[in-house]
């Protein structure tokens, strides 16, 4: 079972995670696009790499805006590693 991080050591991680949040049990970040099919492209690289990783976000897209939540459910919904590792990779899917 996956640990949970403790609110320090997340604030640390998040150093690394510019516009990421921690709220609610969750990391976060609002995402912006250009149009309805770039941020639907976004959210298609993400489900490749949620497979690989076998973690998957909450997604929630309107328009050219995609939200992105993470936590494990497997540590009672907390924020674990697991989560940090898909939110770094999802920042690079971001800007690549
Ligand atoms: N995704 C997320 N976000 N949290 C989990 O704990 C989780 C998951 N667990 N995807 C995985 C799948 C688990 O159900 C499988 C069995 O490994």
């Amino acid at each position: 079972m996956a640990e949970p991080l403790s609110d320090s050591k997340i604030s640390e991680l998040l150093s690394d995670l510019p516009g990421w949040e921690h709220e609610d049990d969750k990391l976060s970040k609002e995402f912006g696009f250009d149009n309805f099919r770039d941020a639907i492209a976004f959210i298609n690289r993400i489900a490749f790499e949620a497979e690989e990783q076998v973690h998957h976000p909450e997604i929630f897209n309107v328009y050219n805006t995609v939200n992105i939540s993470l936590s494990t459910h497997d540590a009672g919904g907390k924020v674990t590693e697991k989560d940090v590792k898909l939110a770094k990779k999802i920042e690079t899917l971001y800007n690549n």
